[in-house]
Formats: C-alpha cells, structure tokens, sequence
C-alpha cells in the first residue's frame, strides 16, 4: 500500500471536478459577508453540518443554494483560484474544470461574468505549475432549449473552451435529450463528455447513448459499463477513459465502487480517479486516491496506474503528455 505522502506526490491530472464544487465554508462566509447576504449560516461549523446529502438530490439541494454567494467577476476568481492553489498542493499538473454556467444566469449572473472570472484563473494557473482548460457543462435537469442557449451564449469564448459535458440530476434526463446541443457543439469544435451515474435505471443504455448516439471522448463515473463485455471492448479499443470519483459515489450512493473500478483497471480502461466536489465531499484528489487505495488494498503499481491514465486521456497533446507518462 504506497503511503498519503507518496500519492500526494504522485503527479496527477484532474479530469472531474466541478469548480462549485470547491467552494470551501470559508470563502462562502467570507463572500457572503462582502455581498451582503444572508446564508442563514453564520459559522463554518454550521455550514459543515448542514452538509447531509445521502442522495444526489440531497447533495444537489446544497450544492447550488450554496453558490448563490457567487456574484461578481472577482469572486469567480477568487474561487477558482483557490482551488488551482490547493490542486497544486497534490501536484496537480493538469486541471481539466468543470463550470456550471445555468446554475449561475438562471439566477441572473451573466454568461461573461462566470467566464471572465473563471478564465482568469485559469489563464494565470501556469505560475502554480499547473496546466488548466474550462469544460461548460449542461444542467440535464434544464431544458434542451436552455443548453442551446447557452451553447450560444459561450460560442463568442469557444477557442477558450476546450469542450462540453452534462451534469446534474441524471433521473428522467437522458443523454438523447441533449443529442442536437452536443451535435452542433461538435461542429463548433468542442470537445464531448458526459456524466453517466451510478447505478442509474438505465445506466446500460445511457451509456450505450453516449457512445454511440453522441460520441463522447470520455465517460464521467460510467463504471456501469463493467456489466456489459461488448462496450469494455468498445472503450477500450477506441481509448475513451473514466473519470471515476469514489468518495463522491460514497456520499450519493454508498459504494465506492472500487470493485468495478479495479476490475476495468485490470481489464486495461482508462479509469482515473479523481474529487467531483471536494469542498462538500471534504476530499482532494490525492484523498480520494488514498481513500481508495486503503480501502481495496491497492498496491502501488495500480495507484501510478491510474495517476498515468489521468494524462493518458488528458485532453492534452501527446507532446505535453509525454512529461508525465
Ligand atoms: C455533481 Cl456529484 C454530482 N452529480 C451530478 N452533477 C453534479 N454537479 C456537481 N456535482
Ligand atoms: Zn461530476
């Protein structure tokens, strides 16, 4: 078993983590504060113990109430910053992030004040050591319409948005609602991932969606996939990866689902591990790693395993990408 000091310094890439996701108690008091609104929390205890999701829906409740705090250019900064300063902690070389732009026009930010915040983080993250692209994700749970507009609204920032993925409530919303944004999001040059859950109703055929209806380059979780032979062939041979996040899929669905995640690393998938929403999961991509590695007794040879998929299917060339493997 490698040890937290090894993994932490292990460098790795993070390919699923949702920059809302990182929103730590102190900067949500603290932006709370300066914008001059009530949380209805007043300590950092508080908000700690409010964090009682067992379900998706639980989690997704305080997921966007929280990021109500998030106003102004700066404080997009301010958080994606935070959060580049403490991937390079872990030795994080490359951050491939997740942004949620509906979860922030529906309530009346605009499009350029997310992504102008964002962006500068992301532009400056090369002094940290550390490699970043923006990926916009869809809200599944939203409209068609909405992902088209909003497609619209980033198509004027598309050379600094290296691709597209779908998030949020995976229930009732499949990935064939979202068929034409990501059609034509393709078309524009972006770059296609999509979230298929844990043990969905229709995990089997979501993913059977997402291959071969939308052609996504990777799978976010899908460990599912584990259940039928033909797609681990189909993956494999096409090198389309998983980005897997067992401490998130404890809080949601009780299962780390390290014995999926260890039976595709032996069938050759590019599985990686990686946090989702650390700040509400209270585990960093090194944490996950070793949460992992302790609970399934990995040996070290897996845990560098599934460091190098991280840039094997890094969307990076394969020069850069030559650095670490
Ligand atoms: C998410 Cl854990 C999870 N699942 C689906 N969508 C999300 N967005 C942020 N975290
Ligand atoms: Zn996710």
């Amino acid at each position: 078993m490698p040890s937290k000091e090894f993994i932490q310094g292990l460098p790795k890439a993070e390919l699923h983590l949702h920059i809302e996701g990182t929103l730590e108690p102190e900067l949500k008091l603290q932006l709370a504060d300066k914008n001059q609104m009530d949380i209805g929390f007043k300590t950092i205890d508080e908000i700690k113990e409010s964090y009682l999701f067992n379900s998706l829906p639980s989690f997704l409740e305080v997921y966007y109430s929280g990021m109500s705090v998030l106003q102004t250019e700066d404080d997009f900064y301010q958080l994606a910053w935070a959060y580049l300063e403490k991937a390079a902690q872990h030795n994080v070389r490359r951050a491939e992030l997740f942004f949620d732009p509906q979860a922030h026009t529906s309530r009346g930010v605009t499009f350029e004040t997310v992504f102008n915040g964002y962006y500068r983080a992301v532009s400056e993250s090369d002094k940290l050591g550390i490699s970043t692209d923006l990926i916009m994700c869809f809200l599944r749970d939203m409209s068609a319409e909405s992902a088209a507009e909003t497609l619209e609204q980033a198509l004027p920032y598309k050379d600094k948005i290296l691709g597209v993925g779908l998030d949020s409530d995976e229930k009732g919303n499949p990935p064939l609602k979202f068929a034409e944004v990501f059609r034509k999001a393709k078309a524009e040059g972006f770059r296609l991932t999509m979230h298929c859950d844990i043990d969905q109703e229709n995990s089997i055929e979501h993913i059977r969606q997402v291959l071969f209806d939308i052609g996504v380059e990777r799978i976010d979780h899908g460990t599912n996939i584990v259940e039928n032979q033909e797609y681990v062939d189909y993956i494999n041979k096409h090198t389309i990866g998983l980005t897997c996040c067992p401490v998130s899929n404890g809080f949601v669905v009780d299962d780390m689902k390290g014995q999926e995640i260890i039976e595709l690393l032996e069938q050759g998938v590019k599985v990686t591990i990686n946090s989702d929403d650390p700040a509400y999961f209270q585990s960093y991509i090194s944490d996950d790693l070793y949460a992992l590695a302790q609970v399934y007794n990995l040996t070290t040879e897996q845990v560098v395993q599934l460091a190098k998929n991280s840039f094997e299917i890094a969307w990076i060339s394969d020069e850069e990408k030559t650095k670490f493997l």
